[in-house]
């Protein structure tokens, strides 16, 4: 069982290392699925700065940023909730916030680099608010606790 976990993580780890070596200087793509995406194949996030908490959801719950970028959430409800800073996959990046985010107002991060940094609310709980801000190339192939598990196996994050 836990034997089992830990070789596909192994796995799962040699698989993105050797991607982030062959990758280098081909970020094109993007497979032309602009636009709304759908829910099929939506590893990357909707190309946004501004994510808005409301209905007690981070919306997108993915949002792909260039690196540099300050991205927004803005509180649309009508009661508190919080961004705070966690770490859902192996591979995702370590950071550190913890904003909390009265109703109407907001709160703002700088990303300076590429990777996947993935958030919740602590009132709310990560399984109804959660989310990730991909920035620059990083792409996130695994669900969020949030998500009805719309991704394939394997997951896993990439840059
Ligand atoms: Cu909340």
């Amino acid at each position: 069982m836990s034997d089992t976990t830990i070789d596909r993580r192994a796995l799962m780890r040699a698989g993105v290392l050797a991607v982030a070596g062959g990758l280098a200087g081909c970020s094109g793509g993007g497979d032309g699925t602009d636009g709304d995406g759908g829910s099929g194949d939506g590893s990357e996030g909707e190309t946004t700065s501004e994510i808005a908490l409301q209905n007690t959801a981070f919306q997108p719950v993915r949002a792909s940023v260039a690196p540099g970028t300050t991205v927004t959430w803005t509180n649309e409800d009508s009661f508190g909730h919080d961004v705070t800073a966690t770490q859902f996959h192996d591979g995702a990046a370590e950071w550190s916030f913890a904003m909390s985010v009265p109703a109407g107002e907001s709160v703002t991060h700088t990303f300076e680099s590429a990777g996947a940094y993935e958030y919740f609310c602590t009132i709310h709980g990560e399984a109804s608010m959660c989310g990730v801000v991909l920035v620059g190339d990083a792409s996130l192939d695994a669900s969020l606790p949030c998500e009805d598990g719309t991704a394939d196996g394997g997951g896993g994050i990439s840059y």
